[in-house]
């Protein structure tokens, strides 16, 4: 394809007009991706770099992810919209490789509205080929769950908001896209009825009230259609014409990767960069930058092996001081030390450009501070990290303790103005992991974010 031709005739001057892959890639993408097991402040993240950005793209989740963005003091939180959507300079765009609940679209922005979002959907573009999450989905969600529970003695953990049996139902090919809402509304009736059918039969206890269900599409279809674009040729458009800056927002993160993550205790999308590329239809040659969000201990919502976990007074320390609940389900998120010795943090090495640290300031009252350094399991160490999670469950960290700072970094805003213990813990995970730390969080807003070069 790279250099081959594509012609395109406009629809209205009937010119024809070329589609042609530049070789050079003109404007690459900017990628800002959780390291961890999420919440790491990718939205803070991505909202400074959104400030200047042209386009903020969302290439892969849904309302399962929580990002929060603090700007003068207010406190937004996006679980579909880019959190860039708050730059009224930027247009936001949700790619095909989102899963979207139209209600909860549109209950995040009335909610953001109240807040002081404006203009949102004057500034939103959505890719015509995104699957439609509904509310079967996400009923399907909570029962498999059960299921799990009853079946397996443990269940995900998930955040019951339709992501897996939407995944699901695209990955089955008997999913429908936002191009089927828009287009005739009775042949979309006609596929809603057989998929909610599909479901019925699978789970009988399942309760769908689908005639309730496609009269409020119907009122979403109208509202939608003109925030509805060919996600495909919008993204060719904006890679290859006049000079932009394009972000990407990674949603959950790198241990939540269906593929590299603690499977099965994961998400249903590709949160590693893989998914910019098949969620927004970019070409790998236009990835540019990867950011790696890192936050300065670990956390995790939900069931699965951590084995840096502190269950301990640290870890509780750690959660209330860092306010650590889940923000779209409110649940308790497990604390525990970072671990560069992890899988993601190689991942990290091999792919991020660099790294943006966080919530640094949560550990200034911690005497000492221990590190992940190695895994060993049975006393043997490990070479890499293992897929399978009786595995991962049964691993001993080897730690390294650094001497903490005890004082407040909150209102430092430069890296020499750091206790001498907090830069060298920032040099320790840099040197570890061999990425340069370009940024340091030392507290909700804009401001508190330290750069380093
Ligand atoms: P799902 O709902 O099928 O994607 O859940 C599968 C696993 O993925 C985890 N997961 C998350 N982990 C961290 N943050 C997420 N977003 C919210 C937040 C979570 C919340 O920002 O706090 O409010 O609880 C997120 N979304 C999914 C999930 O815990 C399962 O382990
Ligand atoms: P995301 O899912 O990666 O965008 O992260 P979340 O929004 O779920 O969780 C991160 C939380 O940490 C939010 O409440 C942010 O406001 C907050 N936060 C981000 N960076 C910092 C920081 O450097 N210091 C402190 N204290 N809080 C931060
Ligand atoms: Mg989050």
């Amino acid at each position: 394809m790279n250099g081959e031709p594509v012609f395109k005739r406009h629809r209205e001057s009937g010119q024809v007009e070329s589609l042609r892959i530049p070789k050079e890639p003109r404007n690459k993408v900017t990628v800002v991706l959780g390291a961890q097991w999420g919440d790491e402040g990718k939205g803070k993240v991505v909202d400074l770099l959104a400030l200047d950005a042209d386009l903020v793209c969302r290439c892969q989740g849904g309302n399962n992810a929580g990002h929060t963005v603090v700007v003068d003091s207010v406190e937004y939180d996006f679980h579909l919209l880019p959190s860039g959507v708050l730059n009224k300079k930027a247009v936001s765009f949700i790619g095909n490789g989102v899963v979207i609940h139209l209600p909860g679209l549109f209950e995040e922005a009335e909610k953001n509205l109240q807040k002081g979002l404006q203009g949102w959907e004057k500034r939103l573009k959505i890719s015509d080929r995104a699957h439609i999450v509904f509310n079967f989905h996400q009923a399907v969600d909570g029962i498999q769950e059960q299921q799990r529970q009853l079946q397996a003695g443990k269940n995900l953990g998930t955040t019951k908001k339709g992501i897996g049996p939407a995944y699901s139902s695209k990955a089955a090919r008997n999913g429908l896209r936002i191009c089927d809402l828009v287009s005739d509304f009775t042949v979309f009736e006609e596929k809603f009825r057989v998929l909610a059918g599909h479901f019925l039969t699978m789970y009988p206890n399942l309760k769908v009230d689908i005639d309730n269900e496609l009269q409020q599409l119907k009122v979403y279809a109208e509202r939608l259609r003109p925030l509805v674009t060919d996600g495909v040729y919008f993204m060719h458009k904006a890679l290859t014409g006049p000079s932009k800056k394009i972000l990407v927002e990674g949603a959950n993160a790198a241990l939540l990767d269906i593929d590299f993550g603690t499977y099965p205790f994961v998400t249903s999308s590709n949160c590693t960069a893989g998914g910019v590329c098949t969620g927004l239809g970019v070409p790998p040659s236009y990835v540019g930058r990867v950011y790696g969000v890192v936050k300065a201990y670990t956390t995790r919502v939900g069931v699965g092996a951590f084995p840096t976990e502190q269950d301990n007074e640290v870890g509780n320390l750690l959660q209330s001081r860092g306010r650590e609940f889940g923000v779209t389900t409110g649940r308790r998120r497990r604390c525990g030390s970072v671990s560069p010795a992890c899988p993601s943090f190689w991942m990290c090495s091999i792919l991020y450009a660099f790294i943006a640290l966080t919530k640094l300031d949560i550990l200034d009252t911690l005497p000492e501070i221990k590190v992940g350094v190695s895994y060993t399991v049975d006393d043997e160490p490990l070479p890499s990290f293992p897929a399978n999670m009786d595995v991962l469950m049964r691993v001993s960290v080897t730690y390294e303790t650094l001497p903490g700072w005890c004082c407040s970094t909150e209102d430092v805003r430069c890296f020499e103005e750091l206790p001498s213990q907090a830069q060298s813990y920032i040099r320790f995970i840099e040197d570890f992991l061999q990425v340069p730390v370009k940024w340091v969080g030392v507290g909700k807003s804009r401001e508190s974010m330290i750069k380093l070069f």
